[in-house]
């Protein structure tokens, strides 16, 4: 057959199939199954032990879980309340059914695709639809799309899901690896599923089962778009190149037209390309060039402009299906290049090598549904309002909501997104492989857009697992066999599906690693969890013997503040934090004991229960303070600071700088100061108070630094000034005093402390106190401290003053709930101190509940060397 020939059939086929389809093309219709349903226990399930079992079909609400619904129907109290965490326990080992009527109109069936689309089914479970089983789903963080045409019929249809109990579920799947009996990998792992259900050291044990993201009825007959990726072949400040994939699925071949429309808010820009899509997945190619691109930077460093893409694909001039979705243009580096210490790990963002500044991110809250966008904005916003640029988001929980990225794309945080494997050892079997390559991809394609998902770690702790709970002591070929499957897994499977499906975004096998160039947790290469400080029981001085690469966990405890305790607790719960309710809110074994260890190395014995709240939140925000100055110090041979953890997600002790309830710690008002832009930061160091000055502006600047050394009364020892060029980028000394120059003869250390502020125009940009001697020794003044509060325009202000200093001055409102544009303030004698404070409470009920404390107040008096 002659080419001419063959090419006019080819034409005549398709303008056949044309006209076939322009008759029928119809726009994907989506229906959602949210909302109403039942849940039941399931009697069947021999040992359902439970006070009283859920037998009967009772109202539920999906998105959500078993043990929402529970509490909605009243059958458990507040998991949160007390000790009631033990109480409801059966919970897991019990099965539970869900069920709901979908109505199928006639025009529904007529469809040539009807799917049913579980965006997450938590976690191993049966569907059944009229009482046929359709699938058993096993993986939380998949999305399970069910073929169900032809399952359908006109009229009532009882859509049906059923969660074996979790516990039971992971056993039988773990009972098929012929290899667990020699690797004693923990049964709960072989179902996928966030593992903070299983309590973590700061989290309590739910391990709940339900339908927890939306559920809907997908209609479409010849094509449906099933994702759009804007890859960023090449992105700078003159013109990004991209390449816009539209990946369409299609019932059968035949022409279509592809058409993208993007921009910036208003300013748009279309494309158009016809197209021959072939039955199945279509992966549409469309190349766009932006000239002069808005770039989009990480918080601290320029805007965070979104770009919209709108993609529409038409068959016979119909549109069968729309897709949006937004990006921000920016190019993102891992730079690892071997330099003087090794090797360095800093992510560079269009160019400019960022020192990475913020905080470990854990779950909202024990159950995903109850999390609100006001949640996601509050904690965000606090990270972005203290300075931050990045979060990570840590591996034991479960992959966050669009709102979540969508925050952090819009505030310019930065975020480190390890894969959900939380510190367990994983399954080698080929099943667990297969099932996590298709959830990671899942996940990838999803979230893959967000320009501040800057990288794909492969897990939490999991290649330091290798040596833990015994695992060091496996016979050498089951060693070797565990970590053979790690590697395949983490530096195979998931590494090359990342390579794949979201090729400009850096992979890093796991946090912390150093990518098998050495041990993870090494100096010279790679990031690193530093746990000297707490689980290593050291000092707090012990961070600055450390020369980390990317430091992406440290930290230490402390207690919510009284209203979020009182939220859990009865009076005789609030008599020491050694009572067994304030012990059952402590998941870190020992942590209180710890906590008052540390207290007592540091400051002493509080004078009672609120004073220990109070100082155990200052001397957390004093451990991270050091640790977090040492880290920007070390600059350029560090290059990332994130502390362990910026949120909770129930009330607790715990690592948190924002507790459950959304109140702000100590640590998180000081963190604003220590990951200031430019920060200044004395520090003894060979006999002499060096003074560092850290940048993280782009730009070279002029300052002033004043350097003083102050008896707590306020009277001057010594005042030392100069004029800096803080550079770039950078940390340096610029003034160096030998401590014998400092301090005059007949100076007590304990009695003074050295003042250092960066002035510039007129205004302290950064300013930092420090002490000489151990805290201990320091007999800090008892003086009263004025408090005045007046009404202004936006709420109130508060102002502080002291005759002589006042460390950590926390301001609070008793019962008025209240936000602060500061607090734990130092107060300097003789310099005021002005709160700006918002809170719905009146003038009067703010003055009747207004609380001054300070650190001297929360110990009973000591005299010098009584200490
Ligand atoms: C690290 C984290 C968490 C843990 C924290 C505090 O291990 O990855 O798993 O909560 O330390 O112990």
């Amino acid at each position: 057959m002659s080419v001419r020939k063959y090419v006019f059939l080819t034409l005549l086929f398709s303008l056949f199939v044309q006209m076939n389809l322009a008759g029928h093309a119809q726009s994907l219709t989506r229906q959602s199954l949210d909302g109403a349903w039942q849940f039941r226990q399931v009697v069947s399930d021999s040992d359902a032990r439970s006070p009283a079992p859920a037998v009967e079909w009772m109202p539920a609400k999906v998105p959500g879980d078993v043990h929402l619904d529970l509490i909605a129907n009243k059958r458990i109290p507040d998991p949160f309340y007390r000790d009631n965490e033990s109480k409801i326990q059966w919970i897991e080992k019990a099965a539970w059914e869900y069920r709901r009527n979908i109505d199928v109109t006639g025009a529904m069936l007529r469809h040539q695709h009807l799917e049913l689309v579980f965006k997450g089914l938590d976690a191993a479970s049966k569907v059944y639809l009229n009482g046929e089983e359709i699938a058993a789903p096993a993986n939380m963080f998949r999305e399970w799309r069910l073929d169900v045409t032809g399952k359908l019929k006109s009229g009532s249809n009882e859509l049906r899901v059923l969660f074996p109990s979790p516990i039971k579920a992971a056993e039988e799947v773990a009972a098929k690896d012929p290899w667990r009996v020699r690797t004693h990998t923990d049964a709960k792992v072989y179902v996928r599923k966030a593992a903070y259900e299983y309590g973590w050291d700061w989290g309590p044990r739910f391990v709940t089962s339900g339908i927890w993201q939306p559920v809907s009825l997908e209609m479409w007959d010849d094509a449906r778009i099933e994702n759009i990726f804007v890859e960023q072949k090449d992105i700078s400040s003159t013109v990004a190149h991209l390449d816009v994939q539209t990946e369409v699925v299609a019932s059968k071949p035949g022409l279509a037209t592809l058409s993208l429309s993007y921009g910036l808010k208003d300013a748009e820009q279309r494309t158009e390309q016809r197209v021959m899509l072939s039955a199945g997945l279509n992966r549409l190619s469309l190349p766009v060039n932006i000239d002069k691109p808005a770039l989009w930077y990480p918080s601290g460093y320029g805007e965070q402009p979104l770009y919209s893409f709108h993609a529409k694909v038409s068959v016979g001039g119909q549109v069968v299906d729309t897709a949006d979705t937004k990006a921000g243009l920016r190019s993102i580096v891992l730079r690892r290049d071997l330099d003087k210490w090794g090797r360095s790990f800093e992510f560079v963002v269009n160019g400019i090598p960022v020192f990475a500044k913020g905080a470990d991110v854990i779950p909202f809250d024990s159950f995903p549904n109850r999390v609100t966008t006001a949640d996601y904005r509050h904690i965000l916003q606090a990270a972005k309002d203290t300075n931050m640029n990045m979060v990570r988001h840590w591996g034991g929980g479960y992959y966050e909501s669009e709102e979540f990225y969508s925050i952090c794309d819009e505030l310019g945080l930065m975020v480190w997104q390890d894969l959900m494997f939380g510190n367990d050892w994983q399954p080698g079997t080929y099943d667990f492989k297969q099932n996590i390559q298709q959830e990671v991809e899942y996940q990838m394609r999803r979230l893959r857009n967000h320009p501040s998902i800057v990288l794909w770690a492969g897990n939490n702790e999991t290649e330091l697992a290798k040596e833990w709970n015994g695992r060091g002591n496996l016979p050498a070929d089951v060693h070797e066999h565990i970590w053979q499957d790690y590697l395949t897994e983490f530096s195979g499977v998931l590494a090359v599906t990342a390579a794949r499906v979201d090729p400009q975004t850096p992979y890093w096998p796991s946090s912390p690693s150093a990518d098998y160039e050495d041990l993870s947790d090494s100096f010279q290469s790679g990031d690193n969890h530093d746990w000297s400080v707490w689980h290593g029981r050291v000092d707090f001085a012990d961070y600055e013997k450390h020369h980390w690469r990317f430091v992406s966990e440290y930290g230490f405890q402390s207690f919510p503040e009284m209203k979020t305790i009182e939220s859990f607790t009865t009076p005789e719960d609030r008599t020491s934090i050694f009572t067994p309710v304030m012990l059952a809110h402590q998941k870190n074994g020992s942590g209180n004991s710890l906590i008052q260890e540390y207290m007592r190395r540091y400051y002493g014995d509080p004078k009672d229960f609120a004073s220990f709240l109070y100082s155990s939140q200052v001397l957390q925000a004093e451990a991270v303070k050091t640790g977090a100055e040492s880290f920007r110090r070390e600059r350029p041979r560090t290059m990332g600071s994130l502390f362990w953890q910026l949120n909770d997600c129930w009330p607790v002790a715990s690592w948190s700088s924002i507790d459950s309830e959304g109140r702000w710690k100590a640590l998180q008002y000081y963190a604003r100061r220590f990951y200031a832009p430019v920060l200044v930061s004395p520090h003894v160091e060979d006999g002499s108070v060096a003074v560092y000055v850290v940048s993280d502006h782009v730009q070279a600047e002029q300052a002033e630094l004043s350097l003083q050394v102050m008896r707590f009364d306020g009277s001057i020892v010594k005042q030392k000034n100069l004029d800096v060029q803080v550079k770039p980028l950078s940390s340096e000394v610029v003034m160096k005093v030998p401590l014998s120059e400092l301090l005059d003869a007949g100076v007590d250390p304990a009695d003074v402390v050295v003042v250092a502020r960066l002035h510039q125009g007129g205004k302290v940009i950064s300013s930092n106190l420090l002490y000489l001697p151990p805290t201990k020794k320091i007999v800090l003044p008892k003086v009263p401290i004025d408090a005045t509060l007046a009404k202004v325009a936006t709420g109130f202000d508060v102002t502080l003053k002291s005759a002589a200093l006042a460390r950590s001055v926390y301001l609070s409102f008793g019962e008025q709930d209240a936000t602060y544009s500061d607090n734990y303030v130092d107060l300097l004698p003789g310099e005021p101190v002005t709160i700006h404070v918002t809170s719905e409470a009146s003038l009067a009920a703010l003055q009747a509940g207004m609380q001054v404390r300070s650190l001297s107040d929360a110990f009973n008096p000591t005299t010098k060397g009584k200490e």
